[in-house]
């Protein structure tokens, strides 16, 4: 049995991240695979770059890691984008899209949004068409069949559905949750690149971590908009406005 740990959204958090990295430590993790929003929202993202490529064997292409290069006159991003330098925002550019394999005999695809762009939002309360649309493939993603798992981020909502005999789970944000806040991530558990059907777990972890020391990062880095991260971080209310997620 192998055990893979899946993070996503960690949007420039060092605290969280830390704290999700050293759990990880203690669980005995084949591998980590990232869904992508490494950077933007929160003061650290060039770190978390960094941190990232070191740490996790696979790593996707969310929204902020798609949009955060584009040319601009918004001063948040402009902000970041004299942390990240040229060299960090060609490597977020040119992340791949979808990331699939076989475990325990089950079709598992992982993305950061949708099957079909970094860009499409779906929750868990969304209508049933929607949810089954999460399952379908893409000309983005790589095999042309329906996946058993699909599993992303992008929501900063932890969440797991059994529809119609297939699973479907989101993975939480470890640096910007949105449900409550701790981080959070999730292991998946089973024969790795099997096609055999065998015992398959999926687990979401929930992290405390030190909430008013990203607080006073923010600050200390003079982040521009700090006052909405701030108030996201402590209340794990959305925003709701302008940013996206
Ligand atoms: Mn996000």
């Amino acid at each position: 049995m192998e055990k893979l740990a899946i993070i996503s959204d960690i949007h420039g958090n060092m605290p969280a991240y830390e704290a999700v990295m050293k759990d990880i430590q203690h669980r005995d993790v084949t591998q980590i695979i990232c869904l992508g929003d490494l950077v933007g929202k929160g003061p650290h993202s060039e770190r978390i770059v960094d941190r990232v490529r070191e740490s996790c064997e696979v790593v996707i292409m969310g929204n902020w890691d798609d949009f955060i290069g584009n040319r601009t006159d918004d001063p948040i991003l402009l902000w970041q984008q004299a942390r990240l330098g040229k060299e960090r925002l060609t490597y977020l550019k040119g992340l791949p899209f979808c990331y699939e394999f076989w475990m325990s005999g089950k079709f598992v695809r992982l993305f950061h949004a949708s099957p079909r762009s970094v860009y499409e939002r779906i929750q868990p309360w969304d209508s049933m068409e929607s949810r089954l649309s999460m399952f379908e493939s893409s000309e983005m993603c790589g095999e042309p069949i329906q996946a058993d798992v699909a599993g992303y981020g992008d929501v900063h909502n932890a969440y797991l559905q059994i529809i119609t005999g297939k699973m479907l789970f989101n993975t939480g944000s470890v640096g910007n949750p949105l449900d409550i806040t701790q981080a959070s991530y999730v292991l998946l558990e089973g024969h790795y690149h099997s096609k055999q059907p065998s015992a398959f777990n999926i687990q979401h972890i929930r992290v405390p971590y030190d909430i008013e020391l990203a607080v006073q990062h923010a600050k200390d880095e003079q982040m521009p908009d700090s006052e909405v991260y701030i108030l996201e971080l402590r209340s794990g209310q959305y925003r709701g406005r302008k940013t996206k997620e």
